[in-house]
């Protein structure tokens, strides 16, 4: 047994030895070719892992790279545009700069967004395409025309608080439902400051192409409103047939700020559209009220639209001239404070002159405010509207030199001052529409309506981006939680028959979501969200990218840089 399994071990390593394959050719190749074989194949598997490893890094590269690009495009200066293809185009606001501020602006930031869900919400549930929604009923009404006002004016609130399921189902509405073929007479001002500028600011924000067609739609329908004799606008014009014309009550005049108050949102149309037509209406407004501009620079509330001229009316930063005075500033921001718009700084600088003359002090606490003027007769009265009049000092007076920007910011600082007591003097805490100035009485509420007016926020908005001071953020949350108290109901918010009383109304204007809320949803956001040097706001709070200047003599040339620097978000339409 021994001596047999010595043999057949022997037999087992005998195929190792080299000399039993020399003797054996046929074996020896064999062999070879099982070895070139076997290398072959393990080589084989190597190089297809090796490869596919290759490809893995590359494809992990190319993801880590998106996300850097992803990273940078979400955290560029104050809001992000891709620098891409135009039609990517998309701002991202919410995470800007992480909107990370202190612990209670976060809190209260959270607050007025959940105000805004709740309005929204119960426009979304009873009025929903309508233009506003009436919450103590809980229905919607068409107060301008059907054209799903609030929603309009809400798109761009919704966007910037980051609420991007609502944003997404207003926008289908936007695509699927809005219809501007209505024979309906419209306010050329209100639909210009609510749906034009509502849009375009959509537009500006998402790059949604959608959003630019519907407004070249309403700005196209409203263009015949221009065809006067002088230029200055017929206030109301039919959106079906284009018929225009002054309402009665006018006595056949035009409006100042209903006139004067489209400039930067068909600025803005024409330099996103490259068709210069809606520029050259709007700005010829300007021309022709320049021809016979005061040396006060203030214009009576009523132009005649044949003549060019004012007529004996009064003179107000409130209720008919108010916004007149703030495009004009606001048109020289958007121009880049270029040459091309040093008119409108000039006009707007002589009409701070005319301001000054019209500034005074109450008794006994000195509070400062802007009074009327019906021909050489001041009158003791300002309104609750002529309180954007702060902010928009406060955002001119750094174009002034050292001292008159000095006198300007106090001068807005005191006005803003004003303002806020117009509510802390209530027993509500909420202002009422106007205000009346008697020696020994400071101010006594004249119309003690309150209607969610946005306008003392916006300059605490303002007065607190341009001078830092936190004093402003406070006002601004004690005004939001008088109007959670008093205006707050289970289907929205609602204004007050009187802010001695807090009766109720039945409204929520479209403004308290466009204006109200976004403004002091900013009052507690870093000064990145939304940056005074990269837009700026339209009466109606809707922000507008500020982009280089469509040169009317050469609109090609500015169209063709504009999409080789993608500014604008989408094909030409
Ligand atoms: C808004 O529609 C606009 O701010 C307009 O310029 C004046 N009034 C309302 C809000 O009060």
């Amino acid at each position: 047994m021994a001596r047999s399994s010595r043999s057949s071990s022997s037999i087992r390593w005998r195929y190792l030895n080299p000399a039993y394959y020399l003797k054996r050719p046929k074996r020896l190749a064999l062999l070879f070719m099982a070895f070139v074989f076997v290398s072959f194949f393990v080589w084989d598997r190597q190089t297809i892992v090796m490869k596919h490893e290759e490809e893995l890094s590359i494809l992990k590269e190319e993801v880590e790279r998106l996300q850097n690009e992803l990273g940078e495009l979400k955290h560029e200066g104050g809001v992000s545009v891709t620098k891409n293809n135009a039609s990517t185009k998309h701002v991202d606001v919410t995470k800007k700069g992480g909107l990370a501020s202190d612990p209670i602006e976060a809190e209260r930031r959270e607050k007025v967004k959940d105000a805004m869900v709740h309005a929204w919400s119960s426009y979304e549930k009873y009025a929903w395409g309508h233009d506003e929604l009436q919450p103590q009923s809980k229905n919607g009404v068409d107060s301008f025309g059907g054209l799903g006002a609030t929603l309009i004016d809400s798109l761009d609130t919704l966007y910037i608080m980051g609420l991007d399921e609502q944003f997404q189902r207003a926008k289908e509405w936007v695509a699927d439902s809005l219809d501007f073929n209505k024979n309906y007479d419209a306010s050329v001002f209100e639909t210009t400051i609510r749906v034009v500028g509502g849009l375009l600011s959509a537009y500006d924000l998402s790059g949604e192409n959608v959003f630019l067609e519907k407004a070249k739609d309403i700005a196209d329908r409203l263009l015949p409103a221009w065809s006067t004799p002088s230029g200055i606008p017929y206030n109301i014009i039919n959106l079906a047939h284009g018929n225009a014309h002054n309402p009665g009550w006018t006595g056949g005049d035009s409006i100042l700020a209903d006139s004067g108050t489209e400039q930067l949102e068909f600025i803005a149309l024409s330099q996103r559209t490259g068709d210069p037509k809606y520029q050259q209406k709007v700005e010829n407004v300007i021309l022709e009220l320049n021809k016979t501009f005061p040396a006060d620079g203030l214009l009576p509330i009523y132009i005649n639209p044949h003549r060019g001229t004012t007529s004996h009316s009064t003179i107000t930063f409130g209720a008919m001239g108010d916004s007149f005075y703030e495009y004009l500033l606001k048109v020289w921001i958007q121009g880049n404070k270029t040459a091309d718009v040093k008119l409108y700084r000039e006009m707007w600088e002589t009409s701070m002159k005319g301001l000054l003359s019209l500034v005074r002090k109450t008794a006994p606490s000195s509070f400062t405010y802007i009074s009327e003027k019906i021909g050489n007769s001041l009158i003791d009265k300002m309104d609750e509207l002529a309180c954007f009049a702060p902010g928009m000092i406060a955002l001119g007076s750094s174009g002034y030199g050292p001292d008159e920007s000095t006198k300007f910011l106090n001068l807005a600082e005191e006005l803003a001052w004003t303002c806020y007591n117009f509510y802390q003097s209530t027993p509500t805490k909420l202002a009422g529409e106007n205000y009346f100035f008697h020696s020994g009485q400071d101010m006594t509420v004249g119309t003690s309506w309150n209607i969610l007016r946005p306008e003392t926020v916006e300059s605490l908005f303002y007065l607190w981006r341009l001078t830092g001071n936190k004093t402003y953020q406070e006002w601004g949350w004690n005004i939001f939680q008088a109007f959670e108290k008093n205006s707050r109901v289970e289907a929205g918010y609602v204004g007050l028959k009187d802010v001695n009383t807090g009766m109720k109304d039945n409204m929520m204007q479209s403004f308290f979501l466009a204006e109200t809320l976004k403004y002091l949803y900013l009052l507690f956001s870093p000064p990145s969200v939304i940056s005074l040097d990269e837009w700026v706001f339209n009466t109606e709070a809707h922000p507008l990218k500020i982009v280089p200047r469509l040169t009317q003599r050469k609109p090609n040339n500015v169209r063709v840089r504009a999409r080789k620097e993608g500014r604008f978000g989408g094909s030409r339409i």
